[in-house]
């Protein structure tokens, strides 16, 4: 039996989140087609009768100027100080190898072993492209093993959870085996409001959003539902227009694609409150990222 915890980094949107989830056959972190989705340490334990896996997946490291960024930087290096080993997930595109070359240097100069996953190779239209992107980033540093993976469809995941294993300690499980997560519902349901900004608004609104939740309320009656009620912030008037969208019609989708969302991971019927508040230039200084939770 080998156990430990593996760090998940990488640039922003190369898919650490959608592979988490994916290993997991739980949907644990949110995700989207936007870069900064993922803003906290996610914990989650994948269990196989050999192996236990803690991973820690985390925000992409970027050039962080905003308070919010730097905030999110500095727990993704955070992260790596209490791993055994770091899985790098790398976009197997131009682009993808430019930004990783950044990463793959603050890597290369800490202690961890690192296995590098080449992801979205779904989207390569000639297969032939891999070899080449798979040799440069091979050449990067002195990776444990390069694993090209798609984390959308699951190819790879395997190979990948096998190299990992065998830079993990000998040992007992850490956590006891019906622990997915050390996040709270309520935390979860949050983050499933926050994806649904993140998803379905455009420009500037998803960078400015931040979600509380204000009231969790079990109901006594189990026939009943879950009482939830939780707050979009935006930074502007504007932004909170958009949020709110013509005629309520925004809001209300926000709020019924998360409410399903929350039924599935709560196994329960929710009823759920929205509301949208102006909170000028929250994500620029500490005193704002301490009001809404980061
Ligand atoms: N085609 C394809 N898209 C992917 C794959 N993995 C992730 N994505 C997409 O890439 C985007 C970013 O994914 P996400 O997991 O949020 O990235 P993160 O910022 O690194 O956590 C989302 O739109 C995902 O659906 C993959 O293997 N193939
Ligand atoms: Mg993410």
């Amino acid at each position: 039996m080998r156990a430990g915890f593996v760090a998940i980094v990488g640039a922003p949107n190369v898919g650490k989140s959608t592979f988490l989830n994916e290993v997991l056959g739980f949907k644990l972190a949110i995700t989207s087609d936007k870069p900064q989705t993922t803003r906290h340490r996610l914990l989650g334990v994948h269990n196989q009768p050999d192996l236990q896996a803690v991973f820690i997946d985390t925000p992409g490291l970027h050039q962080a100027r905003r308070a919010l960024n730097r905030r999110m930087v500095d727990i993704a290096l955070a992260a790596l100080k209490d791993v055994d080993a770091v899985l790098f997930m790398v976009e197997a595109s131009a682009k993808g190898l430019a930004q990783g070359k950044d990463v793959a240097q603050i890597l290369a100069q800490g202690s961890k072993p690192v296995v590098l996953a080449l992801n979205k190779i779904d989207l390569l239209r000639d297969k032939s492209a891999l070899l080449p992107l798979l040799e440069r980033a091979s050449a990067w540093g002195d990776w444990a093993a390069c694993v090209p993976v798609s984390a959308l469809s699951g190819d790879g995941a395997e190979l990948v959870l096998k190299e990992l294993m065998a830079l993990l300690p000998q040992g007992e499980p850490l956590f006891p085996e019906d622990v997915i997560t050390d996040l709270s519902e309520r935390f979860l349901v949050g983050e499933l409001i926050r994806e649904k900004v993140f998803r379905l608004t455009g420009q500037e609104v998803p960078y400015s959003t931040a979600v509380t939740v204000d009231q969790f309320l079990e109901p006594e009656n189990d026939s009943r539902p879950v009482a939830i009620s939780a707050t979009i912030h935006v930074e502007r008037d504007s932004q909170k227009g958009i949020v709110i969208g013509k005629r309520g019609a925004m809001i209300k989708r926000i709020g019924s694609e998360a409410r399903q969302d929350m039924e599935t991971l709560l196994g329960h019927a929710v009823f759920l409150d929205l509301f949208v508040r102006v909170e000028p230039k929250w994500s620029r200084s500490d005193k704002g990222l301490g009001k809404l939770g980061y």
